[in-house]
């Protein structure tokens, strides 16, 4: 719903920006960095994020409401495509699409992808090149003189989404190209995802961080049960990693339980930062015969 809070500077402007870009660019990096607060978990492998994720930055005289998306590559398998789906259909819903590529590291394929679908629906755009802190002078000069021509894009950003460098100039210019609206969400509201998707965001995190192959790929989290004590200032959650095959299961548990106990204790010590107090994470594996070929798993793990 639409809300006049009256109490913000005139003109107000507020409208959503698309964050799309090739797997691995830093779209969620950005995201957090922003809102000063994890709504996006992030890896150094491809393909982490696999929602559309709402995240709200509440400014003097704005609101941007951005959009972090999958990132967009050549997706062979019906899921992959779907990652690209969620990640393109964010198009029609952005005022303004910024599109994030890594200054470090073309990606061809993707690029081809985006830039195709840039150009099919054109809309305003901003480009930005993240980790300027891994590259030169000369490559990013380089960069810009390959991409400027590639679309009438609204302007142009080196920044670095690590280190905070070049954003707020970033921010301003996004401002800017918004269009004069109030504010949608209230200014508590930083994004429309509940704790219990941040909560098993958290856990998939670390799955991605500390597996490897083909193992987080395979990989589900549900939050089955969140019980907050209303005396004692603890939170106990129960939830399921679940995985495709028993080979997997194995993997995932690893020898003496220690894998599962590794990723548990990581989970939980960030989930506690996030709650602000003490957490009871219980953990359970479970497989899920081929998961991502299921119409009705899908829906149950949260893919629309
Ligand atoms: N050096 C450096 N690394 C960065 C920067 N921004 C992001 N990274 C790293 O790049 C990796 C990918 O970051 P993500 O934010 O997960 O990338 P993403 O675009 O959301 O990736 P997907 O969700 O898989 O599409 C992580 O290891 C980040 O720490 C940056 O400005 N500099
Ligand atoms: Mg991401």
């Amino acid at each position: 719903m639409r809300k006049n809070q009256g109490s913000h500077p005139v003109p107000f402007r507020s409208g959503y920006v698309a964050l799309i870009g090739p797997p691995n660019a830093g779209k969620s990096t950005f995201l957090n960095r922003i809102l000063k607060e994890k709504i996006s978990i992030t890896s150094r492998k491809p393909q982490t994020t696999r929602n559309r994720i709402l995240g709200i930055l509440h400014r003097p005289g704005s609101q941007i409401l951005f959009l972090d998306t999958p990132g967009v590559f050549q997706g062979a398998t019906p899921f992959n495509a779907r990652l690209v789906n969620t990640a393109l259909s964010a198009f029609s819903e952005a005022d303004v699409v910024l599109l994030i590529l890594d200054a470090g590291a073309a990606d061809p394929e993707s690029e081809e992808v985006l830039i195709k679908a840039i150009r099919s629906k054109n809309p305003r755009a901003v480009l930005t090149f993240n980790k300027i802190d891994l590259v030169d002078k000369g490559t990013l000069s380089t960069l810009t003189e390959q991409w400027v021509g590639a679309y009438p894009f609204e302007a142009i950003f080196p920044i670095c989404a690590k280190n905070g460098m070049g954003i707020e100039a970033l921010l301003g210019a996004l401002e800017g190209l918004l269009p004069e609206g109030p504010p949608y969400f209230g200014d508590d509201t930083i994004t429309d995802r509940s704790m219990r998707f941040l909560v098993a965001e958290r856990i998939r995190e670390k799955v991605f961080r500390l597996t490897g192959q083909e193992i987080p790929y395979a990989t589900a989290v549900t939050v089955d049960d969140f019980f907050r004590s209303t005396d004692r200032p603890f939170v106990r959650i129960k939830a399921t990693i679940h995985v495709e095959r028993d080979s997997q299961k194995g993997i995932l548990i690893g020898k003496a339980g220690q894998k599962l106990s590794q990723i548990g204790t990581d989970a939980r010590k960030e989930i506690e930062a996030f709650l602000e107090c003490r957490v009871f994470l219980e953990l359970l594996v479970r497989v899920q015969k081929n998961w991502r070929k299921d119409t009705k798993a899908l829906k149950r793990f949260g893919f629309e």
